[in-house]
């Protein structure tokens, strides 16, 4: 499975609310279409989910949801590694050195956490604060070439690269300083009902996203009432988020160039627009439900899937944290 030729690809998604397909475009979509040219190792970040509060059982069930679903989507467990986070002890472990490295100013700064903490005021948990420097080890412990997600991580991705040179010039060369991959398209898909701020898998109010897993029904409801502005023109614009927003997913699903839906909806009304791209929505998703009915159904399959990717991705923490120990001064323990 680890092929030393290849490029290292590392990305992961928090198993919190409904995988959606803003993380399907944003993120997804690309770790299926790299992992025949990378060696590859996607995480479902279960540590990271804790930072905002979870119910245990909900929890456990959804990481095995969320493996089921990178299936479904198209992650081939033969070609990719996948991982839970926590079942590789090697993420907390470089996270402290990794903090010693870090400064509160930096952290201060990021953008993500000043968004949850406005969300979460009543538990703003240092671990929302040091989420970034967790993300940073995820990164830096399998020595990634390349971390494919959306727009909203970059700010966490130039952290992760400050702290591979910072380590590099402390101490000597020792981690790859790893490069964004954020999407020219699809890389921000908006909420449905406000579409100024970004789709989000764990929105309160379920009409703003399009999970993976929604009914054809309940995609067509969500669509119909999705906010449109004012005007009648089926066109990106600017100034109308609304409208721009379905126009750019009905795009991206259908692989059609934003020009041509524009010329294929002229002169037509926003209403039979959004059918279509309800309809389109819902095509979409039923090969990807099919399968992951098929597969969620199979616990021994997901268990063996996941034992693999622990074992894989626990060799490679390993080898990356005794060098990190070592050149920080610390003793190997003895035998
Ligand atoms: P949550 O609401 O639980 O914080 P989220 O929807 O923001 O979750 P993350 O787990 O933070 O999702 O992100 C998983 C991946 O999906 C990341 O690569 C992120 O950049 C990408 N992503 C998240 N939201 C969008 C979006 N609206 N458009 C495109 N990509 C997105
Ligand atoms: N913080 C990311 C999820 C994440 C991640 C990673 C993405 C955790 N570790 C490593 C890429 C690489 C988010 O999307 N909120």
């Amino acid at each position: 499975m680890a092929d030393t030729h290849k490029p290292i690809l590392l990305s992961g998604i928090q198993p919190s609310g409904h995988l959606c397909i803003g993380n399907y475009l944003g993120a997804l979509k690309n770790w299926v279409n790299l992992q025949e040219s990378h060696d590859s190792i996607f995480l479902v970040v279960d540590m990271h989910a804790l930072t905002v509060r979870q119910n245990p059982a909900e929890l456990r069930q959804r990481c095995l949801s969320y493996v089921a679903q990178y299936i479904a989507c198209g992650i081939d467990p033969e070609k990719s590694t996948i991982v839970i986070q926590s079942h590789v002890p090697q993420h907390a472990e470089l996270m402290w050195i990794l903090s010693t490295l870090t400064y509160m100013g930096e952290l201060n700064r990021m953008t993500q956490f000043k968004d949850k903490s406005k969300k979460h005021a009543a538990n703003i948990n240092a671990g929302l604060f040091t989420y970034p420097i967790l993300m940073a080890s995820d990164i830096l412990l399998y020595q990634a070439d390349l971390v494919p997600v959306g727009a909203d991580q970059k700010q966490h991705l130039e952290l992760a690269r400050d702290l591979a040179i910072r380590f590099n010039s402390t101490y000597s060369d020792t981690f790859v300083v790893p490069e964004p991959c954020i999407p020219k398209t699809g890389a921000r898909i908006m909420s449905l009902q406000e579409p100024e701020k970004k789709m989000s898998k764990s929105d309160d109010n379920l009409n703003n996203l399009i999970a993976i897993l929604d009914s054809a029904d309940i995609v067509k409801r969500k669509i119909k009432r999705a906010v449109t502005d004012s005007g009648s023109e089926v066109k990106m614009d600017k100034s109308r988020p609304g409208i721009s927003n379905l126009v750019q997913l009905y795009s991206l699903i259908t692989d059609l160039s934003v020009k041509e839906v524009e010329s294929q909806y002229s002169g037509k009304m926003y209403s039979d627009f959004k059918t279509d791209l309800g309809n389109v929505i819902a095509e979409f998703l039923e090969p990807i439900q099919k399968k992951y009915n098929e597969i969620s159904k199979d616990k021994d399959y997901l268990e063996s899937v996941l034992a693999k990717g622990a074992e894989n991705a626990f060799y490679r923490g390993r080898k990356t944290l005794s060098k990190v120990y070592r050149k920080v001064g610390f003793i190997q323990p003895a035998r």
